[in-house]
């Protein structure tokens, strides 16, 4: 495993308490290059995975699960950096890769990543699941850096999962009737406590699954914003397919209250 960048212990409690934190300088700029040149091979050719859109403005491309279908990502998602970060702030004996989901913002996509919190949508029950967030370009609030609500994932909500595209809204998921309705969080920004950071390339978000988060579109003419995020999961995550999960993070051959171990969900970190 890669050596990982320098985490104080105020790190992992501002994580702990707040749900997010960031990490300046986690990623070197070899791996920046090896990353941003995986990301042009995916935008030229896309795994199965795409979930791109063009709106007015530019292209926002997505996809998941790409390192499985390019070593580069393969290997910064199984022994780079990443998995030194989530060693530090997942108190755990045992890590699984989740998944690994590009979010490519083109100057000009003026479009929000609308505000949620992430596990709803996914297959997984327990606290230690994490997502690390790498910047591959400078992001700042012109061009759709993260924000998150301060301390939200301790709320215990789970909120119904949504469609992100230009359909915002309009849901491509079951309805789950265990799950909530988000509140118009960016039409009352005020009643919440809201946290940001601008990033330089190499820096990282990290923040929890049940955190809830949102980035602005890309107002800008002539910046991208590329972000490359890889989620991991600790000790005591079981396989959950809820309804109203996403389907490509289902693990064939899996049942509730399975470890994630498999071939899809590869460990990352054991300590024995
Ligand atoms: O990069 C974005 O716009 C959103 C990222 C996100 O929601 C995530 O990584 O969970």
């Amino acid at each position: 495993m890669s050596e990982g960048p320098h985490i104080t212990d105020a790190d992992v409690d501002e994580y702990q308490r707040d749900g997010a934190t960031v990490v300046r300088g986690a990623v070197s700029s070899e791996w920046q290059e090896r990353l941003a040149a995986a990301i042009e091979r995916d935008i030229a050719e896309p795994g199965p995975f795409d979930h791109s859109y063009d709106v007015e403005g530019g292209r926002f491309h997505g996809n998941l699960r790409v390192w499985q279908n390019d070593p580069d990502f393969a290997a910064f998602c199984l022994d780079g950096p990443p998995v030194a970060i989530a060693r530090r702030f997942v108190d755990a004996s045992h890590l699984n890769l989740l998944y690994d989901q590009l979010f490519v913002k083109e100057a000009g996509a003026n479009h929000p990543t609308r505000w949620h919190n992430d596990q709803p949508y996914w297959p997984v029950s327990g606290r230690d699941v994490i997502s690390i967030w790498v910047a591959l370009d400078p992001t700042t609030a012109e061009n759709g850096r993260l924000e998150f609500v301060r301390g939200s994932h301790e709320w215990d909500r789970w909120f119904q999962p949504e469609s992100f595209g230009p359909n915002n809204g309009a849901s491509a998921y079951e309805r789950n009737p265990a799950y909530e309705t988000i509140p118009d969080i960016e039409a009352d920004r005020d009643a919440y406590d809201i946290v940001s950071w601008d990033l330089e390339p190499g820096d990282v978000y990290v923040f929890s699954a049940m955190t809830l988060h949102f980035a602005a579109g890309n107002a800008t003419a002539n910046r991208r914003r590329r972000g490359y995020t890889v989620r991991y999961c600790g000790d005591d995550v079981r396989y959950d397919p809820r309804v109203g999960t996403s389907t490509p993070v289902h693990v064939p051959g899996k049942v509730a209250g399975d470890l994630l171990d498999s071939e899809q969900c590869p460990v990352v970190y054991s300590a024995t």
